[in-house]
């Protein structure tokens, strides 16, 4: 099917506008309807589907390539003649992802075209554009073709980075760039496949640059000039399942691009938000469903290759995945091909070595084998029970709920063997909303008597969709010789409501 015309139709006659605001339902408990599985009322605001999908992809790689890796700029400034663009062997979007999988990824999200407006796939909008590369490889590249095809291939996720802010485009700053332009962009992007589960548009908009010779600053108004809502409806309506990042209002910026989040991050803000000085944390109580997104570099330079650049050590980026993923935050790794199209072998390497450090610590579930029990259990409806053991089942659709009176609760886990234990990983069940506001972990040689706190240090606030807490305190150095227990027990000591949580891990 040919999903330009409809995109482009729905993109350019604005149809429905409002509707892409809607980002959760908002709906009042209603106590007079029928309630035969005696499920907890919503929290709201909820998630999503998509965002849901989106969040459940947790870690996820991010490739910066382009004509900055062949000029050795970060921000080209849009004059950088076509020939410049010259790989050295044909780029290769699978290698690129292969090694994202070893490190446990389970997607990616390619630039397509950044600030320097020129953009890897032979597009109709512009003539700064691959095919007029400086040689064979360079014409024949088609980064979103090969891309999505690649992960398609290793079954992974994907997406793509497009910048909305073109500094080689004459037409930046008016209203003719985003219709014939920047939409028409978009659209054809999404013609690369249905099922992107993000696309990036970046903070950087605006400035001096090139503009089709006109050398000149131009500023735009970026919560107002690309027609968001518009752009945001009409990709939905060819990818249902794919979230627009930043300006997009799907998904926020954690905002230090260091690789950590808040020990309190909520999913949930307001409109106006300053993402500098709130992205880490969120607002507790937040009227839209944002959940964050953190970007950062997995090399020691730039976003884009440079010579001489080093990738972070395994276990600096391990430390990075306890400090976003395990804190109610996605992370998105950036690992920059070099001029051959290739990422190098220590980044390959480097991802491999976090890869097996995840599978090393944090695959063997101890909880699956110890006995569970709460202090406190919902009454069970008709077709679902809300008991302890849900949450060692292995099942992200069951889950451990009490009754509607209670915010606090303990939930104990024994063993009949001593335990090494070093991470506690909890999960809300988000989908009726964020709820958690403290709890603490605690241990018992014996299982029975002698409770001591664990993980002092840390702050045990929020949980949200994952949070990993390491039991030392460290996520520097979280691995050691463990707590040796033959008990652990978590208290949710306040929550917003009844609390409700679907998996309880420990490794
Ligand atoms: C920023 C850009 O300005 C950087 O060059 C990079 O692409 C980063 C991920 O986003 O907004």
């Amino acid at each position: 099917m040919n999903i330009i015309p409809t995109l482009r139709l729905a993109c350019l006659l604005a149809c429905t506008p409002l509707l892409g605001i809607a980002q959760s339902t908002f709906q009042l408990a209603d106590e007079t309807l029928p309630n035969p599985d005696n499920e907890p009322a919503p929290v709201h605001p909820v998630p999503h589907e998509r965002q849901m999908k989106w969040q459940e992809t947790e870690f996820y790689a991010f490739f910066h390539y382009g004509m900055n890796t062949y000029t050795g700029l970060e921000w080209g400034n849009g004059d950088e003649k076509e020939s410049i663009f010259a790989p050295t062997a044909p780029p290769d979007p699978y290698q690129w992802l292969k090694a994202a999988k070893a490190a446990g990824m389970k997607g990616g999200i390619a630039v397509v075209k950044h600030h320097d407006g020129f953009c890897l796939w032979p597009t109709e909008t512009t003539t700064h554009n691959v095919t007029r590369g400086g040689n064979a490889y360079a014409r024949n590249t088609n980064i979103p073709r090969d891309f999505a095809k690649a992960a398609r291939k290793l079954h992974m996720k994907y997406g793509f980075y497009i910048s909305p802010w073109d500094r080689n485009s004459a037409l930046y700053g008016t209203e003719r760039y985003v219709s014939e332009v920047f939409l028409r962009q978009c659209a054809e992007l999404a013609q690369y496949g249905t099922e992107q589960f993000e696309m990036w548009f970046d903070g950087a908009n605006g400035g001096n640059g090139y503009y089709g010779g006109a050398y000149d600053t131009r500023s735009i108004d970026r919560d107002t000039y690309y027609d968001v809502p518009n752009l945001r409806d009409s990709v939905h309506k060819v990818c249902p399942d794919c979230v627009l990042w930043g300006v997009g209002g799907e998904a926020r910026w954690i905002g230090n691009e260091a690789g950590w989040a808040g020990q309190t991050n909520w999913s949930t803000e307001n409109r106006g938000y300053a993402p500098e000085r709130n992205g880490m944390y969120g607002t507790e109580n937040g009227w839209f469903w944002l959940p964050g997104e953190s970007d950062a570099k997995g090399t020691n330079m730039g976003w884009f290759y440079h010579d001489g650049e080093k990738a972070l050590t395994p276990e600096r980026l391990f430390q990075m995945y306890l400090e976003t993923v395990g804190r109610n935050s996605t992370l998105i790794l950036n690992m920059p091909p070099d001029r051959s199209g290739r990422l190098p072998q220590a980044s390959v390497d480097a991802l491999e070595g976090l890869g097996q450090l995840l599978k090393a610590r944090l695959s063997k579930d101890l909880a699956r084998k110890a006995d569970v029990s709460a202090s406190a259990t919902r009454r069970s409806g008709e077709n679902r029970d809300y008991a302890a053991d849900n949450l060692t089942d292995g099942d992200k659709d069951t889950y451990w709920a009490t009754d509607d009176s209670l915010s606090t609760a303990t939930i104990t886990l024994t063993w009949k063997k001593p335990q090494a234990l070093r991470y506690v990983m909890l999960m809300e069940y988000i989908r009726k909303g964020q709820r958690i506001k403290g709890f603490k972990v605690e241990t018992s040689a014996d299982g029975q008597t002698g409770w001591t706190a664990a993980a002092t240090g840390v702050e045990c606030t929020t949980v949200g969709y994952k949070r990993i807490v390491p039991l030392n305190g460290s996520t520097a150095d979280s691995y050691g010789p463990g707590i040796t227990a033959r008990g652990l027990r978590i208290t949710i000591t306040a929550s917003k409501a009844c609390p409700l949580l679907h998996t309880l891990s420990v490794f």
